[in-house]
């Protein structure tokens, strides 16, 4: 009998998994400081299980998930699941003194959320300070019912592209020295997949490259990730084009392109078919793009990675070219590091593959004035200088809070007690117009309340005239609808009539042109307060930032539940003063 029942049970455990029942997907990530090689240097990296870029985590649509974050590093840290939606789950955000104290050193918390209605690429990141330039990893979301249901040919193999940077310097200083308005710190090498490939000195060889092992006539699934804090990148491979399939985990027409732009923070999703000559090899580069002179120039950064047939050359062979020769590999020729209309292009060529349900009547109109300003430090008479500069969002820069997370202030009702607590206007006080001077600005904890289930436009404005960056704005718990993008300056008359009302990509990450702008709109579906940032290190650190605190619906299923009964506790926690 109970062999029976035990029989029974298998059996319906097997049909369950045939036709793909939701699964508890579970993962140990134990952050620590371990020794990694690079650069002929060994350098001190805090990472999760020793892996830089960290493990992929692998789920179909609809199942959950539940990471124990282990933490033997001597910082606090969160992870946030970055584009994950998150329904009535801000709790889960890992969004540092947002949604949650950091996990102090020596304890662990398990982060516990569900992945559902969202199909292609995403990332986990640390979501304190600066550490998510080695706290990182891919987060794949496949079709319940297989990879045989992808609206495109059924890959022969999928590959994660993690596009990262190689840091020496101490992260948490790093942070330390971008709240201050301390922007010359560099990374010393860009990588893909963790190497920094050949061009880099001290390195310079094949072995430090990332290799893309492929077969001829195949058809490969690149699943590419930005996970860099400081730069845009252009992807090219010798010799290949990509079609591209979806953007932070939302499908997109396909696109065939020679060139991905992709900026912290974005996620594409690319086919690769492996036509060319299978007696070659192929440089994939990653190049990093910048702001046009006279903005000081930061280094160049280059990585490549090689494409390898298996067709190619053998190991007598490879042993030789690893040692030295890699004039036979065919290298792309990249977009120039000053080119932003192939970003601009690249963006503006992506739409929904199917056509969106665009909400027509708009409740809040918001326009985000996306800049940099000065702040003056206690006892600083002269502050009109660069090494003072805040990012800042309608001329507020965004202080996190220091003891108690906005969301848990918002939850118990008690957001006054917040100090630095300050309502963020709708738009600039006037159009910045940084030409050469900057102007000045003021530190304080911005947040704009929206009600439940209320549709809101955004304008991001990018400075049009001087120092600047296109910026990637990126909305936690909700994805946006991309509208549409220009250059210059955004002119309400004219430019609502280049909206894309019908099949608009729908992303996480608004690309926000530099020079430019973007116009969003999303639903407020999803009770939480949501940190809307740009990705970019320099930008996000110095202020460039905001919270949405969406409020709780009429309904049961539209309030945000309590807290785990195991979450970070704050006691003894005051995070050290956001600016020294
Ligand atoms: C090795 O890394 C350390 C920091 O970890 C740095 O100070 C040093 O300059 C590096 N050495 C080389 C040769 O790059
Ligand atoms: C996680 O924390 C709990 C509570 O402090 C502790 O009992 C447990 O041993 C910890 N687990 C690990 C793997 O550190
Ligand atoms: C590599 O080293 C050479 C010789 O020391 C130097 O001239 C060159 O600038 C270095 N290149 C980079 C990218 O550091
Ligand atoms: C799409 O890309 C092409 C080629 O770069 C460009 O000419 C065109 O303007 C782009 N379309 C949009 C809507 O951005
Ligand atoms: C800006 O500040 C730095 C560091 O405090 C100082 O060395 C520099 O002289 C200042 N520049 C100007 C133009 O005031
Ligand atoms: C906020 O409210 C909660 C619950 O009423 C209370 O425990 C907590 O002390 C309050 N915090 C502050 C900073 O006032
Ligand atoms: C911005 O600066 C330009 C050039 O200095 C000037 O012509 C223009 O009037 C300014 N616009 C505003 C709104 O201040
Ligand atoms: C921006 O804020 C600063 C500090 O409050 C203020 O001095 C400045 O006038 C503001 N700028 C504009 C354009 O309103
Ligand atoms: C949200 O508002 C729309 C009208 O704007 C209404 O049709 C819909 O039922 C509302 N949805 C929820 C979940 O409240
Ligand atoms: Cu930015």
């Amino acid at each position: 009998m109970a062999a029976m029942a035990v029989l029974v049970m298998f059996f319906v455990a097997a049909a369950l998994a045939a036709a793909g029942g939701a699964e508890l997907v579970e993962h140990t990530f134990v952050v620590s400081q371990v020794k990694l090689n690079r650069l002929c240097n060994d350098t001190l990296v805090t990472v999760v299980n020793g892996q830089f870029p960290g493990p992929a985590i692998e789920v179909n649509e609809g199942d959950s998930v539940a990471v124990q974050v282990v933490n033997k590093s001597p910082y606090g840290l969160t992870i946030h699941w970055h584009g994950v939606k998150l329904q009535l789950n801000c709790w889960a955000d890992g969004a540092g003194m947002i949604t949650q104290c950091p996990i102090q050193p020596n304890k662990n918390f398990t982060y516990r959320f569900d992945v559902a209605g969202q199909k292609g690429t995403l990332w986990w990141h640390a979501h304190v300070g600066s550490l998510r330039a080695s706290i990182h990893g891919a987060l794949i979301i496949r079709p319940r019912s297989g990879a045989s249901s992808y609206p495109f040919p059924k890959p022969d193999k999928e590959i994660p592209i993690v596009i990262g940077e190689w840091w020496e310097m101490d992260l948490d200083q790093l942070d330390k020295n971008l709240r201050n308005g301390y922007h010359l710190d560099m990374p010393r090498a860009a990588t893909i997949n963790g190497k920094p490939g050949d061009l880099y000195n001290c390195s310079g060889t094949v072995k430090d490259s990332n290799i893309v092992k492929v077969e001829h006539g195949k058809t490969y699934l690149l699943r590419i990730v930005n996970a860099a804090l400081s730069s845009e990148y252009y992807l090219k491979i010798a010799g290949h084009k990509f079609t591209v399939v979806a953007a932070d985990a939302n499908y997109v027409k396909p696109y065939i392109t020679d060139v991905i732009a992709i900026a912290p923070g974005e996620t594409v999703d690319a086919l690769l078919v492996t036509d060319a000559h299978p007696a070659g090899r192929y440089y994939m580069v990653a190049k990093a793009s910048q702001s046009p002179k006279p903005v000081p120039q930061i280094p160049l950064f280059i990585t490549r990675g090689i494409v390898q047939y298996s067709e190619g050359p053998r190991k007598e062979e490879e042993k030789a070219l690893s040692d030295s020769s890699t004039s036979s590999i065919m290298a792309p020729e990249m977009p120039d590091e000053h080119d932003a209309a192939t970003s601009f292009y690249f963006h503006g060529n992506l739409t929904s593959l199917q056509p969106q349900p665009v909400p027509a009547n708009v409740h809040e109109h918001l326009f985000y004035a996306l800049d940099g300003g000065f702040f003056c430090r206690k006892g600083e008479s002269s502050c009109n200088n660069d090494t003072n500069m805040m990012g800042m969002v309608n001329n507020v820069s965004f202080q996190l809070p220091t003891t108690t997370p906005l969301l848990q202030a918002h939850y118990h009702g008690n957001m006054s007690s917040i100090g630095t607590l300050r309502e963020l206007p709708d738009r600039a006080p006037r159009m910045f117009n940084y030409s050469k001077t900057l102007e000045p600005t003021s530190k304080a904890t911005s947040v704009r309340r929206l009600r439940y289930n209320v549709t809101v436009e955004i304008v991001f404005q990018s400075p049009v005239l001087a120092d600047t960056y296109s910026n990637p704005m990126h909305l936690h718990g909700h994805d946006f609808l991309v509208l549409a993008q220009g250059f210059g300056q955004y002119n309400a008359e004219t430019d609502v009539a280049t909206y894309n009302l019908l099949d608009p990509p729908v992303r996480n990450t608004v690309h926000v042109p530099i020079f430019g702008w973007a116009a969003v709109r999303f639903v407020t579906n999803n009770p939480g307060v949501w940190f809307l940032h740009c990705h970019l290190g320099h930008h996000s650190s110095s202020g460039m930032a905001a919270a949405f605190v969406v409020e709780n619906g009429p309904t049961l299923d539209s309030t945000l539940p309590p807290p785990p009964e195991d979450f970070p506790s704050c006691e003894n926690y005051n995070s050290r003063v956001a600016y020294e």
